[in-house]
């Protein structure tokens, strides 16, 4: 049995999306991260940096349970356990780059860019610039690779479209003003919606929507998600 720490942001919706994907089975532990559960003691065994998704598998290498945290890793565990999603022997370099790049690359700079446009308490055009231009870059590296390509790795869809997904779900946050912000990038506009239109992505959606989150971005909520900025 899995169980999936999860809270309705783009890391854990790639989890979300393998595990509807696959069927294994899986229970929900909802962190409410603007209540800042992220931060207790419990759920700091199960992933010491404070962040979702992280998962525990009760039945992990040699029938022990293991946990695993950080969305790629435990892509890369839960596909090299299922056997599914990996792409073929050769595809293992791509995989593993593309991989990389959406964790290190897109991922972070896709985050900051929501956290200087939306959430900072002041607007720096420095930091706007700096992040949404970067964000916009990694939209174009994968747009052209998809130019020549139906998904990631070629005809196979896989891990590495999942985890772009979670993040690609979330343009309008990313890159906002404008109503379409995928139409600039037109390869991978059809991409995300083949990828978007799979039954396991529709179900991925609603997963966690039976539980009722924290909402209001307040004071909880802001000492929760950046205590850094209330450090005397
Ligand atoms: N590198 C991590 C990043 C995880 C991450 O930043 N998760 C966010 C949700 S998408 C989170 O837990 N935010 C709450 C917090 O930072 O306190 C991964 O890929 O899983």
């Amino acid at each position: 049995m899995i169980h999936f720490y999860f809270h309705p942001t783009p890391n854990p919706a790639k989890i979300a999306l393998f595990l509807e994907e696959t069927g294994l089975a899986y229970e929900l532990r909802p962190v409410d991260t603007k209540k800042g559960h992220q931060h207790l003691e419990d759920f700091r065994r199960v992933n010491p940096n404070g962040k979702v998704p992280a998962i525990i598998d009760t039945d992990g290498p040699e029938g022990k349970e293991v946990r695993v945290f950080d969305s790629s890793a435990i892509l890369l565990y839960l596909a090299e356990k299922t056997g599914k999603f990996l792409g073929g022997a050769s595809d293992r370099p791509e995989m593993l780059s593309w991989l990389f790049f959406i964790s290190s690359g897109l991922g972070p700079f896709s985050g900051q860019s929501v956290h200087f446009q939306h959430a900072a308490p002041e607007k720096l055009p420095y930091a706007i610039n700096r992040f949404r231009s970067e964000a916009e870059r990694h939209y174009r590296v994968l747009d052209e690779h998809l130019q020549t390509r139906h998904y990631m790795l070629g005809d196979d869809y896989s891990i590495v479209d999942m985890s772009l997904w979670g993040w690609v779900a979330r343009v309008t946050f990313v890159l906002p003003g404008s109503d379409d912000p995928l139409a600039q990038f037109p390869n991978l506009k059809r991409w995300f919606s083949a990828v978007d239109a799979r039954p396991a992505a529709v179900r991925a959606r609603s997963v966690g929507t039976d539980h009722t989150f924290k909402q209001e971005m307040d004071e909880e909520a802001r000492r929760a998600l950046f205590p850094s900025n209330y450090r005397s």
